[in-house]
């Protein structure tokens, strides 16, 4: 532990590479605190333009922002528990570029590299942009984390702010602009300090010349390469700052070399990044924008189910089609209405293809063409459309898959088991005509006697083992219950949907289980799944509680197949759960409440620097183990215990909790358990309302089982974008702590691209070996489309796995780097003193230049008039725009978006009339402007400040264009 807090002070002092990533680091700017603020601010932005245009108010939350107080400006307050986990794993894709990238000057902007270091940005940016027109957003969102960190260390690493700008370098997001005048090789742009004093060691020359340098930089104990009389980074690691020109020239802390201009510095990167998550909202639209951070009005949940389309399926699906109206129509326009619904049929031998829509109608209709034909033998591909599923649909979402038949791709349960690992996503499985159940058929079922046979009680282990591990459940069911206990299970899921505890048991035997009830709590529910299983349940006040007697506080107690339910009056205090059966079974105590929490493990960096990189595979068996715990709802909560809970037994590993501030919690384990295991929070929650130190326990567990492994698997610089028809070469090791062997290698991709990799390597004990996977997607695949590659290994006799899971973007190679440009035809109005009764309108031509890649996107941000546009050549290469609107809206934003995502905002304002005097009659005055950033200036009102303004603008329009 020690040396870990002495790895803290020396990272903290060093202010190492870029602004610094620790999240102690005190006074300073962070990328995290810097990439935090951006989000918010540019979220807060859209939220505001969408309201305005629907006539709404929008009022900013105080400074600073947080998440909760966006979301909640945004009238999407159980978006907060989306919105946050997108921020930090952001965060963490940026910070992941210092600790997986040390060594690489130009994703710094170091060493000069700022041409390279653009393209890195400029390419990650085109890759988002594309994704997100496929919405897929959780590849978006790791893409634009790691070039944020390149973009914000320009700001720290180049000579911008020491050249005495005020705003950031937009050509640092423009591939084809002019970026400035940057010095070559030749060129000395540094003398040394004079001692720590380094406030002027910019030479002169340089800064007359406005010319942009970067510093060099070597981790220590390489040597330097620097070339001569060229600027340092500088700082304790840099092994260039004790060569002649001696010092640097960063700004990544306030005691960096240049940490006086560390806050400016840090300034313009937040107004730099800022301006680049413009440029993408300009692209994507502004309601796609809020779904990229996971802002959506309703309860930002998904709806999706995955569906079995074989011959023997049309009851069920029948069943699919009346939840799926119910839902519909009992939750769209309310606070659960699902932000996204999707559908992924399967068959035998085809499955998919995933649809995913936003507009509950359009899926209804895809739910009700739906229908039930072939499949040939019994076995079908249930866990391929898992599969898509899982990639195609946000983390933390809920999956329903409905089958009345085993999984004909059980190879793939490895890889299903990874990507629910991964995405925290919970499935449940509502599978009819289950072997078992047969002796309990009634008469009327006769006609499905022939399907009954379909699945043995070992086939459906399968699914038992992968509801497990998500965290949901295994519902078996005849077909004429389905409608039923699909109801009930559906009906809880919300947003505000937590778990207080969970429990599996392969072989039952005689338990007890308590758990704690707090007042935050609603709609407490205990799910038990599992043939005759019997149970006592004890409340707060003592008294018992079975199905035979359901006394106080059981509302209903109700059995479905193999599904009971029991709802309870919620009571605080310590309940008891007595559960005597010797069956297999599974438990789970559900409510509502906004009191909830996420985690993630994190490992400590290997690099030099130390810092702690986001874990996204399976921590390592036996050895310590780092968690990050956010509470969310944290105003009112606090944690005080956290456990690593087995899940199907009775061990835990209890940790060490250290409060960060700002619901975060840093949480230490000596060790991990060796079998699957849950997170278990404890916390208190503490009651303003009355006077005394009053508060009650609360607890939430996680969904997701996790377990450790033995291996390791890693895959290493690669890039994220997948160019059509050109192999991707993804190398990769894998690491054992364990015994040697022959290890099974499996990789497999959601998309059916070409795949090659090693089926297997040797290692020796404790040893490692590398190898490499190669993908290819097909020339003819469409740009943005999301491709999830998981690569497995597996240790001798199968019983250990780990495996890394890779989300790449298919990206043709963008040629077009130039924006669309506005050419204003006319402008005509007859605007009077009542704005009311006079009109304007104008009229804009649009075109992409002649290697563009045509018009893709037209739409207003500001003004409430009516927009129209016609494409006047065939190839769209030409677009007439018009536009009229009332006076009282004198601006306009108009935004044009190319095929490959470049944008222009065209703004325009007619004139208001101020005084009969100056005001002109017809034809008015024009301030036809065009730029790429947005003006947040309010609704104009008509005075004279806003004509000295306008006649301002018209002199110094031709110059900043
Ligand atoms: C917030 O974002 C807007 C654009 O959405 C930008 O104009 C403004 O400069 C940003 N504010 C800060 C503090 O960066
Ligand atoms: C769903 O099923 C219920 C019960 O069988 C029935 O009353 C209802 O009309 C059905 N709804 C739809 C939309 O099919
Ligand atoms: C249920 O509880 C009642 C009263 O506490 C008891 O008499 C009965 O035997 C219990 N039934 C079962 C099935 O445990
Ligand atoms: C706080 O405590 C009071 C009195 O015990 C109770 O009535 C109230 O519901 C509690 N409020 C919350 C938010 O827990
Ligand atoms: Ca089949
Ligand atoms: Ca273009």
């Amino acid at each position: 532990m020690l040396w870990l807090v002495w790895l803290y002070l020396w990272y903290l002092q060093s202010g190492a590479l870029g602004f610094g990533i620790n999240p102690f680091s005190g006074e300073s700017f962070n990328h995290q605190t810097i990439t935090e603020r951006a989000l918010l601010n540019v979220t807060a932005q859209v939220c505001r333009a969408l309201a305005l245009a629907e006539g709404k108010d929008f009022i900013f939350p105080a400074q600073p922002f947080t998440a909760k107080s966006i979301a909640n400006a945004c009238e999407a307050p159980k978006s907060y528990k989306f919105f946050l986990p997108n921020i930090l794993y952001i965060q963490s894709m940026n910070a992941a570029v210092d600790l997986r990238r040390l060594f690489e000057a130009r994703y710094h902007c170091d060493d000069e590299l700022l041409i390279e270091g653009r393209r890195l940005i400029t390419d990650g940016l085109s890759a988002v942009k594309a994704a997100n027109k496929k919405q897929s957003f959780l590849a978006a969102r790791l893409t634009l984390g790691g070039i944020l960190h390149t973009l914000q260390d320009f700001y720290s690493h180049s000579n911008w702010v020491e050249l005495g700008n005020k705003f950031p370098n937009i050509n640092m997001i423009r591939q084809n602009a002019n970026m400035g005048n940057i010095a070559d090789e030749t060129t000395a742009t540094c003398r040394s300090c004079n001692g720590d004093d380094c406030r002027n060691n910019i030479l002169e020359d340089v800064i007359s010349r406005n010319i942009l340098t970067s510093g060099y930089f070597v981790v220590w104990p390489l040597s330097s390469n620097k070339p001569k009389g060229k600027c340092s980074h500088g700082g304790f690691f840099d092994a260039t700052s004790s060569v002649e020109p001696k010092g640097g020239i960063n700004k990544d802390a306030l005691d960096a070399s240049h940490g006086y201009l560390h806050e400016k510095a840090a300034e313009l990167a937040i107004a730099a990044t800022s301006q680049l998550l413009e440029d993408i909202r300009g692209a994507s639209g502004d309601r796609e924008f809020l779904q990229l951070m996971g802002i959506s009005k309703g309860s930002s949940k998904a709806l999706c189910f995955v569906v079995d389309t074989t011959g023997s399926m049309g009851d069920d699906i029948a069943a699919v089609q009346n939840v799926t109206s119910t839902i519909i129509d009992n939750k769209v326009g309310t606070e659960d209405e699902p932000s996204l619904y999707i559908l992924v049929p399967f068959n035998d031998p085809d499955f998919g293809p995933l649809i995913r829509t936003t507009d509950a109608e359009d899926f209804k209709r895809h739910i009700y063409s739906l229908r039930a034909d072939a499949g040939g033998d019994i076995p079908e591909m249930s866990l391929s459309g898992l599969q898509l599923a899982l990639t195609g649909s946000p983390p933390n979402s809920e999956i329903f898959l409905f089958t009345d038949a085993p999984a004909k791709d059980e190879y793939l349960k490895n890889s299903v088991i990874a990507l629910i690992e991964q995405s925290k996503t919970v499935v449940n499985f509502m599978i009819t005509n289950v072997l078992g159940f047969r002796h309990r058929r009634q008469a009327d079922e006769n006609q499905h006697q022939l399907q009954t046979e379909r699945m043995a009680r070992a086939d459906s282990q399968l699914y038992r083992d992968l509801a497990q591990a998500s965290g949901g459940q295994a519902i078996q069911v005849s077909k004429n219950q389905l409608l039923q206990a699909t109801n009930i299970i559906i009906e809880s899921t919300s947003s505000s949907l937590v778990t207080l505890l969970q429990a599996n048991r392969n072989m039952g035997r005689p338990e007890i289980y308590t758990f704690s009830v707090d007042d935050t709590l609603t709609d407490l529910i205990i799910y038990i799944t599992g043939s005759s299983v019997d149970f006592t349940l004890v409340n707060p006040s003592g008294e018992l509680h079975n199905s035979t007697s359901t006394g106080s506080s059981i509302i209903t107690d109700e059995l479905v197949g193999n599904l009971r339910t029991l709802r309870l009056r919620a009571q605080v205090g310590l309940w008891e759960l007595r559960i005597g059966s010797t069956n297999p079974y599974n438990m789970m105590v559900v409510g509502q409440s906004p009191i909830d929490f996420i985690f993630r493990f994190m490992v400590q960096s290997q690099g030099p620097l130390g810092g702690f990189d986001l874990l996204e595979n399976r921590p390592t068996a036996g050895s310590n183990t780092s968690l990050q715990v956010t509470l969310l709802e944290a105003d009112s909560s606090t944690v005080t215990e956290v456990t690593l809970v087995e899940s199907s037994g009775s061990g835990q590993v209890n940790g060490l909790v250290e409060a960060q501030g700002g619901g975060q919690y840093w949480v230490q384990f000596d060790k991990i358990p060796s079998v699957e295991f849950v997170v278990l929070v404890k916390g208190q929650i503490i009651n303003s309302t009355t006077s005394g130190a009053s508060s009650v326990t609360f607890q939430r567990q996680s969904t997701t089982s996790l377990r450790a492994s033995a291996l390791t698997v890693t895959v290493s610089d690669t890039e994220y974008i997948l160019e059509p028809g050109t192999p991707l070469l993804v190398p990769f090791s894998v690491m054992t702590t364990g015994d040697g062997g022959n290890f099974v290698i499996k990789a497999t991709n959601d998309q059916g691209f070409e795949l090659t990799f090693p089926s297997s390597l040797t290692l020796e004990s404790g040893g490692s070996a590398n190898g490499t996977a190669r993908i290819t997607a097909p020339s003819t695949s469409q740009s943005g489309t999301g491709v999830t590659l998981t690569i497995e290994a597996e240790a001798p006799g199968g019983a250990d796995t780990n495996y890394d899971v890779l989300h790449l973007t298919v990206l043709p190679k963008v040629t077009d780097f130039s924006p669309p440009v506005c050419q204003l035809v006319s402008l005509q109005s007859n605007c009077s003193d009542n704005c009311n009764q006079s009109m304007w309108e104008l009229s804009v031509e649009v075109t992409d230049g002649e290697n563009g890649t045509g018009i893709d996107l037209i739409s207003l941000r500001e003004g409430n008039g009516i927009l129209n546009s016609n494409m006047t050549t065939a190839n769209g290469s030409v677009t007439l725009v018009s536009y009229n609107a009332s006076c009282c809206s004198p601006n306009v934003q108009i935004v044009v978006v190319d095929l490959v995502g470049n944008v222009e905002v065209c703004s325009y304002s007619v004139a208001p009339i101020v005084s009969p005097t100056i005001s002109p009659t017809v034809g008015s005055t024009v301030k036809p402007s065009s730029s790429t950033t947005t003006s947040s200036s309010r609704a104009v009102e008509p005075c004279l400040v806003v004509l000295i303004m306008m006649i301002l603008g018209l002199m110094l329009g031709c110059e900043m264009g």
